[in-house]
């Protein structure tokens, strides 16, 4: 298809580009990481979603470029602001079903940390629930992961029909809270009782816990009072250029 060609060309010919979003810290609203989030703006087309085309790039197998590029330009994005001062935080990269399927992932990472020289623990890796398909696999491949020293979490916790089983299973570090469930914390007093839930869940078994989608003060208190670790949304920060991310570092300090 059109799309599917549009995106080898687009990594060859640089088209691709990285925001980041802030995760706060909301003990002491310090940054605390960034989410890596792709962009891709197509010189005809305009700017296209990653909701759009990392699919595609899942069914063609461009995906293992693509990913590779957006873990190393992460990786060395975050060593940059290390080396001119930022505390360091850490960077998370969304890795997809097939990219994690991949045979040779945990090389690739160990590579790319060797490359860029980022400390294993700066790195995170926000995988969804639809990897756990094979939970053997999946179970080895997280392994060698957590034996690198990155950190592991799963990205639109909740969402996915798996069993929770695997929490207990699995070397994860942390839970993220899909946005359609804080959407709603102050409207719908079931989300409100999953969201609860979810974080008394998370901490009860030693896994930090990040809301995502926060755009409230209203939805930050709720989930200030229910002792949630994290946060992440446009309430804070969009997804920004890497530049834009300095900035707000010097301003929230
Ligand atoms: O940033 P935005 O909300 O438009 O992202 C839409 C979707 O694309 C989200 O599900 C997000 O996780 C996914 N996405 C964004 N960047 C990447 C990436 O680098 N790799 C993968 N696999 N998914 C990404
Ligand atoms: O699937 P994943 O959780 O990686 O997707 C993250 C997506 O959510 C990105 O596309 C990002 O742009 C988007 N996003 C981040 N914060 C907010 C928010 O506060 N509200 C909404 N609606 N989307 C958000
Ligand atoms: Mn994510
Ligand atoms: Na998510």
């Amino acid at each position: 298809s059109r799309l599917a060609t549009g995106l080898r060309k687009g990594l060859e010919q640089g088209e691709f580009t990285i925001h980041y979003q802030p995760q706060i810290s909301l003990k002491t609203e310090e940054i605390i990481g960034v989410e890596a989030l792709l962009r891709w703006n197509h010189p005809e087309w305009g700017p296209i979603s990653p909701a759009e085309f990392i699919p595609i790039a899942e069914e063609t197998g461009s995906i293992t470029k693509i990913g590779e590029f957006v873990l190393e330009e992460a990786c060395r994005q975050n060593k940059y602001w290390q080396d001119i001062g930022l505390a360091p935080f850490r960077v998370a990269v969304n890795i997809s079903a097939r990219q994690f399927a991949q045979k040779d992932l945990t090389e690739v990472v160990s590579t790319i940390l060797k490359k860029t020289g980022l400390a294993a623990r700066y790195l995170e890796l926000e995988l969804t629930e639809t990897i756990i398909q094979n939970a053997d696999s999946a179970l080895t491949t997280m392994e060698e992961l957590a034996a690198l020293g990155v950190h592991l979490s799963i990205d639109d916790f909740g969402t996915g029909y798996s069993s929770l089983s695997y929490l207990k299973l699995f070397p994860i570090d942390s839970l993220k809270i899909d946005q359609h469930f804080t959407r709603n914390i102050k409207s719908d007093s079931k989300d409100a009782a999953l969201v609860k839930t979810i974080i008394r869940m998370a901490h009860d078994l030693e896994l930090n816990v990040i809301a995502e989608g926060v755009e409230t003060a209203e939805q930050l208190d709720f989930l200030k009072s229910e002792q949630c670790n994290q946060a992440q949304g446009y309430y804070f920060n969009r997804p920004l250029p890497a530049q834009d991310i300095e900035e707000i570092y010097y301003t929230t300090k």
